[in-house]
């Protein structure tokens, strides 16, 4: 009985798309959601203690499904980070996907634009919209006293022409006017005033 429906379901067009359209539609890579708040952080305790790590996907569905069901980062916490990293790669300097790595940067004009330069970017990452994908590491939304932020991570620091296409790209898809700058993780874990490497 299977069989015949399958076989008929094969034959016709409109049952195929109805099919076709109930398939998950498959990204090109697995995502992870990760999540920090700092906001309390216990005496002594190093830093990552507190960073931890959410769901893993793989569908459009699934992302939406995911992203209607987590907060804006607009609501966070001070001290509190948000991020969608490709899966296996952790939201570190120490993983060896960022080891020698670094991040553009995008200061917020305010939570709802901190809320729109998220999803932009995570729509962006998980549909592969930069030509160099596989430099791209994730995404950071930082809830901060002094300014809320935006960290795109990327994978080899040192390949400036890389890192400044990325760049630009980035700027237009989160509709950035001002300017935005590149720091190298290597200079960050030794001074915290960390030495600005490139700008767009
Ligand atoms: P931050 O939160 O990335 O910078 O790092 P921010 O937001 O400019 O600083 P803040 O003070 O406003 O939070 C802050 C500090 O956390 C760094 O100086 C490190 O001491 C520590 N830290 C941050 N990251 C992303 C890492 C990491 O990946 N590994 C380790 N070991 N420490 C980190």
């Amino acid at each position: 009985m299977a069989t015949e429906v399958a076989a008929a379901v094969l034959e016709i067009p409109e049952a195929q798309e109805a099919v076709a359209e109930k398939q998950p539609h498959k990204l090109e890579r697995m995502w992870t959601f990760w999540y920090d708040n700092q906001s309390k952080p216990k005496q002594g305790a190093a830093w990552g203690s507190s960073l931890r790590k959410g769901y893993t996907f793989g569908t459009v569905e699934e992302f939406w499904c995911l992203y209607d069901q987590i907060i804006q980062p607009s609501k966070l916490p001070g001290n509190a980070d948000f991020h969608l990293f490709r899966a296996g790669v952790e939201p570190k300097w120490e993983d060896p996907e960022c080891a020698v790595g670094g991040k553009w940067t995008a200061n917020s004009t305010g939570k709802a634009n901190l809320d729109k330069m998220w999803l932009e970017s995570l729509m962006a990452l998980i549909g592969e919209q930069f030509d160099e994908a596989d430099e791209i590491c994730g995404v950071v939304a930082s809830v901060r006293q002094r300014q809320d932020k935006i960290s795109l991570w990327t994978k080899t620091a040192s390949n400036e022409a890389v890192q400044m296409g990325i760049g630009r790209k980035w700027k237009e898809i989160i509709d950035f006017n001002d300017k935005m700058s590149y720091n190298f993780h290597d200079d960050s874990k030794r001074d915290r005033s960390t030495k600005i490497r490139y700008n767009v």
